[in-house]
């Protein structure tokens, strides 16, 4: 008998895959750029197909495991970790996936340049994108606020192509009085024979297999330092000494709902020596810069995920036939997979221009309004792709059908980390707070909305004023934060895709969409 056997979703080069990227490429590089990155990028999609994507799968299955004690019961903290994930961050030093945005060949491109890279890496990379946010962030930091002898020991292996060389960081600041209000933390620093040494608890310490962490701390010494926010202080350490924890005990892995691969760690510090970066007591102003590259990283992975669930929903719908018909071609099924390209496209543009303006502002070629409207953006890309893009894919796992909702379909792991953008570095409404803090400290809202309304398009022009008046109009605009901040993303998408794409049903969409109703 022949019974019918459905083909999967086919994982196709995601460059070759991803129009708008290839379009917002070459909308925001110069040709030469583009032309010379294309070659990269289509090399970086096939390497996802052919390699990357079963690495990210093989890590996935080989979970994490932390040994506390040896058979004779001493305690050892040792921990075990699938080869795919040592073979993610040796690929992540080859395809510079970090040292690009530092070695700056590409000038102020070069952002662009490396995110689009970790765009292609990251649904297949069991989010190895995590640690190298936070070693992005920690070369960032180091190049700010780091001496010459901290970036000459760590900043050169930070952003090294060779995969001996290269370290990852990790950032610990969450600890059990949680990681919002980091003024409760508790950790403290003391010199010990010149020395400083941190002790204390640190709750969730992702990527717990890092070389270094970047860490928060409150000095204890006879000078003392405030209480609150204002008395801490940036640390930076080294995690193990000849492979065991330096004077730190790793107490559990989290067990968590996705990110699985990723060792996730409760830490007791209990003396690790450590080098203070940057001013004392300037800790949280300090870290700030580092947290403003995690959380570009957290858009683009979020973006990513989508545009991946998408990718392999539009390709099964290309094949998979019911009620007579290829699935993508009945209305219904076929708008929802519209719908939700369309939202992909539109943060993807809000995203890779908040990238561009990064780009010109770390090469110090921004100008002071680009300056404003970077910081301003910032927290509104993190918070609003991860809810968008969150939905879209719960919608994918829908479009595939009860196949979806099977483990080893890859779409379970899709959405369980897709979960994880709008909690970690700051959930959804600390950063709606952030957006807030930036607005009663800067210009950045009206420079944004003389931006914003530079186009044709009067609609745009018209919520965008709106906006502003409601602003003005207020008393107190604390309450509205939250949906003030999803404003500002919906309108810069509309704004941006009216400017870059001239696609007025496209920009229509977006001005519709109060929040992505998939419900109806
Ligand atoms: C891996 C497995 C994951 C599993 C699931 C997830 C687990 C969750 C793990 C986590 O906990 S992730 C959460 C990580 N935590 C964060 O991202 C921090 C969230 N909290 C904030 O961002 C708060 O807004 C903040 C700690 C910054 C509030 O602190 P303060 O001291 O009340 O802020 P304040 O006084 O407004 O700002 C201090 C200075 O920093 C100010 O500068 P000035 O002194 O010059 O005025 C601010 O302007 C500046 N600042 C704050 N945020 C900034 C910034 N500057 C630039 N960019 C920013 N984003």
């Amino acid at each position: 008998m022949n019974w019918f056997y459905q083909d999967g979703p086919e994982l196709r080069n995601p460059f070759e895959e991803d129009k708008i990227l290839q379009t917002i490429l070459q909308t925001f590089l110069p040709e030469d750029v583009y032309n010379e990155v294309r070659i990269d990028l289509m090399k970086l999609g096939q390497r996802v197909v052919d390699e990357i994507d079963a690495l990210g799968k093989q890590a996935e299955m080989e979970e994490p495991q932390l040994v506390n004690f040896d058979v004779w019961g001493k305690r050892v903290d040792r921990l075990v970790i699938s080869n795919a994930w040592d073979k993610l961050k040796d690929i992540s030093a080859e395809e510079g996936l970090v040292s690009i945005g530092y070695k700056r060949q590409s000038g102020i491109y070069s952002r662009l340049v490396q995110f689009a890279k970790l765009h292609l890496f990251t649904p297949s990379s069991a989010i190895y994108t995590c640690p190298l946010a936070m070693t992005d962030g920690a070369a960032r930091l180091l190049e700010l606020y780091g001496s010459d002898a901290l970036k000459e020991k760590y900043l050169e292996k930070y952003i090294s192509t060779d995969p001996s060389e290269f370290f990852v960081s990790g950032q610990w600041m969450t600890e059990r009085t949680g990681g919002s209000d980091l003024a409760r933390t508790e950790t403290v620093a003391r010199k010990v024979d010149g020395q400083w040494r941190l002790f204390g608890p640190k709750w969730f310490t992702s990527a717990i297999t890092a070389d270094t962490a970047m860490t928060l701390a409150r000095i204890e010494d006879e000078v003392g330092s405030p209480k609150g926010s204002r008395g801490l202080s940036v640390f930076i350490l080294e995690i193990y000494e000849d492979g065991i924890p330096n004077n730190l005990r790793i107490d559990r892995l989290k067990d968590k709902l996705g990110t699985r691969a990723l060792p996730t760690a409760e830490l007791e510090l209990e003396g690790v020596p450590a080098e203070l970066v940057g001013e004392r007591n300037m800790g949280i102003k300090t870290i700030a810069t580092l947290l403003n590259i995690t959380r570009t990283y957290n858009a683009i992975s979020a973006v990513s995920y989508a545009q991946r669930a998408v990718q392999l929903a539009t390709e099964y719908a290309s094949k998979r036939e019911a009620f007579g018909s290829k699935i993508g071609n009945l209305p219904l099924h076929n708008e929802i997979l519209a719908r939700s390209q369309k939202i992909v496209t539109g943060c993807e543009y809000l995203t890779f221009f908040t990238i561009l303006l990064m780009g010109k502002e770390e090469c110090n070629e921004a100008t002071e309004e680009e300056q404003l409207i970077l910081r301003l953006l910032i927290p509104v890309i993190k918070l609003y792709t991860a809810k968008l893009c969150c939905s879209v894919v719960s919608e994918m796992v829908e479009a595939i059908g009860g196949v979806g909702y099977l483990e080893d379909s890859g779409f379970p792991q899709l959405l369980r980390d897709s979960q994880v953008f709008s909690i970690w570095e700051g959930t959804t409404n600390v950063l709606s707070l952030d957006v807030l803090r930036v607005i009663s400290k800067t210009d950045a809202l009206s420079r944004w909305s003389e931006f914003m309304s530079d186009i044709e398009n009067e609609r745009v022009k018209f919520e965008i004023k709106k906006l502003i008046a409601t602003v003005r109009s207020a008393d107190d605009i604390s309450p509205i934060a939250r949906r003030l901040s999803f404003s500002i993303g919906k309108l810069s998408v509309a704004s941006l895709l009216s400017r870059f794409t001239k696609d007025h049903d496209l920009v229509s969409f977006w001005l519709d969409v109060e929040k992505i109703d998939y419900l109806a």
